[in-house]
């Protein structure tokens, strides 16, 4: 197969749910030396773009859903190890702490955020998904990351970001760390009305928004 017909079966394994052979065209475009990020961009998040929008429309139901996100995700797993490997390679250009909002529980696009700062030579601490604000505020003490990562998904689990924010001031932590907000449902206005530092609208952004922030 050349290039592209990989990049279309990646965007159809993931429609279609087919988790093994997402990992297997994954892993075939490893070997072949593809660009990591391509087939991430072209490839995966196109087929799952996909399959948001017929789940929008009712073409498809839950159980759909959860197969293309399996297939994505073990997608992700071979590239991930593919990106983590780059970023071995290079000094720490600093901490960043990053989780998904308390009642979330989307992970596909914080885990790749993830990916493309530890491949960029940051380490990370994944809090996961379904974070409660209490461990995200626990987080900044006891790590002291340089920077605070906050993913959303939901309309409903965006507020969570803003509790956090407020919990960070309560407890004196607000000024020790920077911090940074993404998700499909937040933008830049969102960010600002409640006091973040930064928004991100894709990993790719997001790693060079977290390196200004780190200076
Ligand atoms: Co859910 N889901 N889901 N889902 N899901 C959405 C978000 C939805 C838009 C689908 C739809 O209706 N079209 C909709 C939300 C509607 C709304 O809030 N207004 C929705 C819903 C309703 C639900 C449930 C409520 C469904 C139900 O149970 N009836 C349920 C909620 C569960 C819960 O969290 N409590 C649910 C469940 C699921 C699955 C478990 C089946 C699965 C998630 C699996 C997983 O993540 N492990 C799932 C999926 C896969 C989706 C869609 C289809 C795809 C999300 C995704 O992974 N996108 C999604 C539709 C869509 O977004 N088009 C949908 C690919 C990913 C690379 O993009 O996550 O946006 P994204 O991340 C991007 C950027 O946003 C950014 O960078 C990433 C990479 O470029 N980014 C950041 C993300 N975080 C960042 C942080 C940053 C910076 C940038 O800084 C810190």
């Amino acid at each position: 197969m050349d290039k592209q017909q990989l990049l279309q079966s990646m965007r159809r394994a993931v429609v279609e749910g087919e988790a093994e052979l997402a990992k297997g065209l994954a892993e075939e475009w490893v070997a072949g030396g593809g660009d990591v990020l391509q087939a991430i961009d072209e490839g995966f998040v196109a087929g799952i773009q996909d399959v948001g929008s017929l789940f929008q429309t009712g073409e498809i139901f839950l159980p759909e859903l959860v197969a293309s996100a399996g297939a994505m995700k073990s997608a992700m797993g071979v590239l991930d190890a593919a990106l983590r490997q780059q970023g071995t390679k290079r000094a720490s250009l600093g901490k960043v702490v990053l989780g998904s909002m308390h009642h979330d529980i989307h992970d596909i696009g914080k885990s790749m955020v993830a990916s493309l700062l530890t491949a960029n030579g940051f380490e990370v601490v994944d809090l996961g998904v379904d974070v409660p604000s209490e461990k995200f505020a626990e987080a900044v003490r006891s790590e002291q990351p340089d920077v605070l990562g906050m993913s959303a998904l939901l309309t409903t689990t965006m507020p969570e970001q803003q509790k956090v924010i407020s919990l960070l001031a309560a407890q004196g932590l607000r000024n020790k760390v920077k911090v940074i907000v993404g998700g499909a449902p937040v933008n830049m206005e969102w960010a600002s009305k409640i006091g973040a530092d930064a928004y991100a609208a894709n990993a790719i952004s997001a790693v060079a928004v977290i390196k200004n922030l780190v200076g």
